[in-house]
C-alpha cells in the first residue's frame, strides 16, 4: 500500500560552536545548519541535518512542497528527480552550487538530495518497524554493529577582546583539561600535545587515530607539531594531517617525506596536502604516501579520474551530507569494496542527526576499514539541545549500532525550534550568520587577515599582515 508523505517541514538552526581554525579561516561561534522532518501518513517521523546556506533555503523551500501526497518508497526510489530540479532551481536563482575553493563545501544540490534523502529513508525505516541500517544495507541488512570514529582537533584562535561571543549555550564550568583548553589559544607544539593527551585521556579513550587540522601555520611549524603530537601519542595511535591543499607541491613532498621519515607508520594516510588530483598524484609518486581526500572527488566520476590517476588511495567521500545522501555513500563504499580504494568519512561541525545517519550509513557500508571523522564527539556532543536521547561513545570511539526503528535516537524538537530562533534572531540583527564562512571573523580576531584566493601563500597566518 502507498505511504504518503503528510508533512515535509525544515528549519535553519544555528549550532554553538568554538575558534576552530583553517586554511579558509576560523569557524564563527554559531555554524548554520539544516533540519529536514518528513512526517508520514501513519505518523511515523524521520530526520535528516545538512550544512546550511540561503541556496539550501530557496531549493529545499520548493521542492518540499511538491513531496507532500507522492508515497515515500516510490520518492526513495527516484531521488534522481530531486537532483535534477534542484540544478535547474540553482541555475534559475542564479545560485553558487559548487565545491571545492574552500575547506568546506558550498553545494546547494548534493546537500539538497541528502537533506530530503535522510528525511524520507529515516521516516520509512519508522514506518517499517526496522533500524535505518538495516534498509541501507540492502537485501543483507546491515553488515556490522560498531561504527568506529577518530579524534579530529584543530588549533584554536585567541578570540578574547575580539567581541565575537563563543559563549552561546556554554555556561558551566569546564569539566576537565579538554573542556577547560577547549576554549583556550592552542597554537604551538606543546598545546598540540598537551590538547591532543587530555582529548584521548577525558573525551575519546582508546581512540588509535588522531587527526589535526593544518594549513594554518607555516608548514615548517606543523612538521614540527606534528612530529611531537606522534611522539607524544606514541606508536599505539596514529596521526593523519589535514592542510586542505594550503600547500603547493615541492612544499608537501618535502614536509610529509620529513614526516614519514619521523614518525613511520604512525602516519597511515596523508589528506589533501595539494589543489587538484593531478597535484595529489605527483604528491603521491614521490612520498609513497596514500593520500585521502574530501576536497577532489565530490561525485562518482572525480572517483574514477582520481583512481586512474592514482591521486587518492583513501576516499574520505562517504559523508552523507556532501555525497547526496546515505544512500549514496553506501553506494560509494560498494565501489570501493570493488576498486580497492579505501573507504571514509569526512566530517564538519554538526548535531546528533547527523551522528545518527553516519553511524547507520557507517553500519550498512560494504567497508569500513578506517575510522569516521568526526566534529560532534571533541567538539559538540556536550552542547546539543536537538536530541533526547542519543547515541552513546564507547571505548575506542566505537558507536553501538541502535536495534531501535529508525535513526534510534529521540530529536528534540523543541531544542531545534529554540535553535532555529537563534538562526532568526542573529540574521534580523543583520549577523552574518546565514552561510558558513570561516573569513569574517578571522578578519575580526587578526584585523586586515587576507584571504587564501588573494595571495601565493595559501596557509592561513600567512593571510595575517
Ligand atoms: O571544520 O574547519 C573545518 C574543516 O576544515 C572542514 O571545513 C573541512 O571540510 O573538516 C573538513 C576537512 O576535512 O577538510
Ligand atoms: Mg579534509
Amino acid at each position: 500500500m502507498l505511504t504518503k508523505i503528510d508533512k515535509f517541514e525544515f528549519w535553519p538552526i544555528l549550532i554553538p560552536d568554538f575558534a576552530l581554525l583553517n586554511m579558509s579561516g576560523l569557524h564563527a561561534p554559531m555554524t548554520p545548519r539544516i533540519i529536514t522532518k518528513c512526517t508520514l501518513a501513519d505518523g511515523a517521523e524521520g530526520y535528516g541535518e545538512i550544512p546550511c546556506n540561503t541556496g539550501i533555503i530557496r531549493v529545499m523551500g520548493t521542492l518540499l512542497t511538491q513531496l507532500v501526497g507522492l508515497g515515500v518508497e516510490e520518492e526513495l526510489g527516484r531521488l534522481d528527480w530531486v537532483v535534477a530540479e534542484s540544478k535547474r532551481l540553482a541555475a534559475e536563482f542564479a545560485l553558487a552550487d559548487e565545491r571545492g575553493s574552500a575547506s568546506f563545501d558550498r553545494g546547494v544540490t548534493n546537500h539538497t538530495r541528502a537533506g530530503i534523502q535522510m528525511a524520507l529513508a529515516s521516516a520509512f525505516a519508522m514506518h517499517k518497524g526496522l533500524p535505518l541500517c538495516d534498509l541501507l544495507g540492502g537485501e543483507n541488512g546491515r553488515k556490522r554493529s560498531e561504527v568506529k570514529f577518530n579524534t579530529y582537533l584543530f588549533y584554536l584562535a585567541a578570540t578574547d577582546g575580539s567581541g565575537l561571543g563563543y559563549s552561546y549555550l556554554k555556561p558551566r564550568a569546564p569539566k576537565g583539561e579538554f573542556e577547560k583548553m577547549r576554549t583556550e589559544t592552542v597554537l604551538d607544539a606543546g598545546a598540540v600535545v598537551r590538547f591532543a593527551q587530555a582529548a584521548l585521556a577525558e573525551r575519546m579513550p582508546g581512540v588509535g587515530l588522531v587527526k589535526w587540522k593544518l594549513g594554518v601555520l607555516d608548514p615548517e611549524a606543523e612538521l614540527e607539531c606534528m612530529i611531537a603530537l606522534a611522539r607524544a601519542l606514541g606508536p599505539g595511535v596514529q596521526v593523519v594531517p589535514d592542510p586542505n591543499a594550503a600547500w603547493d607541491v615541492p612544499t608537501a613532498i618535502g614536509v610529509i617525506q620529513r614526516l614519514k621519515e619521523a614518525i613511520g607508520d604512525q602516519l597511515p594516510y596523508f589528506e589533501d596536502p595539494v589543489a587538484g588530483l593531478d597535484a595529489m598524484a605527483e604528491v603521491h609518486r614521490a612520498t609513497g604516501v596514500p593520500l585521502a581526500t574530501n576536497m577532489w572527488a565530490p561525485n562518482f566520476e572525480a572517483h574514477e579520474e582520481a583512481a586512474r590517476k592514482g591521486a587518492i588511495q583513501i576516499t574520505l567521500g562517504g559523508d552523507c551530507h556532501y555525497i547526496g545522501g546515505s544512500d549514496e555513500a553506501v553506494r560509494l563504499s560498494a565501489w570501493c569494496a570493488t576498486s580497492g580504494m579505501g573507504f571514509g568519512q569526512h566530517s564538519n561541525t554538526h548535531l546528533a542527526i547527523s551522528n545518527a545517519h553516519t553511524v547507520h550509513m557507517g553500519a550498512a557500508a560494504a567497508v569500513h576499514e578506517w575510522p569516521f571523522d568526526s566534529h560532534y564527539w571533541p567538539w559538540q556532543v556536550d552542547y546539543d539541545p536537538t536530541v533526547k536521547r542519543n547515541m552513546a561513545m564507547e571505548r575506542g570511539g566505537v558507536c553501538r549500532v541502535p536495534e531501535e526503528p529508525g535513526l534510534g535516537i529521540d530529536v528534540a524538537m523543541d531544542g531545534v525550534l529554540t535553535l532555529h530562533e537563534e538562526y532568526l534572531k542573529c540574521n534580523r540583527n543583520g549577523r552574518a550568520y546565514q552561510n558558513r564562512d570561516d573569513g569574517p571573523p578571522a578578519e575580526v580576531v587578526y584585523g586586515g587577515w587576507m584571504r587564501p584566493q588573494t595571495r601565493a601563500k595559501k596557509w592561513f597566518m600567512a593571510g595575517v599582515r
